[in-house]
């Protein structure tokens, strides 16, 4: 099993949204491995978007980041990074498709509500970024069974 991070981000905490997204991902049958609070300070987020350092929005993107707390994930499953990419959409709230996350609750490119892994790669660093080890669970799913097929546990 795959596993990804997901940020929510501030604006999704202001809106209520929180429930509603993790609503959808559980529904997918994707499993929940770590969640918790916490607001970012400046390195961790200058780490995070060094691919965007030089942009011209990246001071009111780390702004943004910092103006509330973010509710961190890592969600488990089967090519959970694609599956968790594919429901969150393209970056842009107003192109996203419709049916996703993005799509279906953003109208911005900044404010969209959700971070996911781009890739396995970034996941794995992500999830030492934003996690301690003691703060993700190996539990045992009794849903699994049902989730997937004889062929895919
Ligand atoms: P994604 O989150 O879809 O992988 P990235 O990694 O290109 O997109 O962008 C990271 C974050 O930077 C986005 N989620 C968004 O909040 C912000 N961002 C990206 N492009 C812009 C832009 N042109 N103007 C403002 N904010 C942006």
């Amino acid at each position: 099993m795959q596993r990804t991070v997901v940020l929510l981000k501030p604006d999704t905490i202001q809106r209520g949204l929180i429930g509603e997204i993790i609503g959808r991902l559980e529904k997918k049958g994707l499993k929940l491995v770590a969640m918790k609070m916490m607001i970012c300070g400046d390195s961790i987020l200058d780490e995070h978007y060094a691919h965007h350092k030089d942009k011209p929005f990246f001071a009111s993107l780390k702004k943004f980041m910092m103006s509330a707390p973010l509710v961190c994930m890592l969600w488990e499953g089967l090519d959970a990074v694609d599956v968790v990419r594919k429901m969150t959409g393209a970056t842009n709230g107003r192109v996203a498709d419709l049916g996703s996350i993005r799509g279906d609750l953003s109208n911005s490119q900044s404010n969209n509500l959700i971070h996911v892994s781009d890739s396995a790669e970034s996941a794995q660093i992500e999830e030492t970024r934003f996690f301690e080890k003691g703060e993700v669970f190996d539990w045992k799913r009794l849903a699994d069974e049902a989730v997937y097929g004889e062929d895919e546990k």
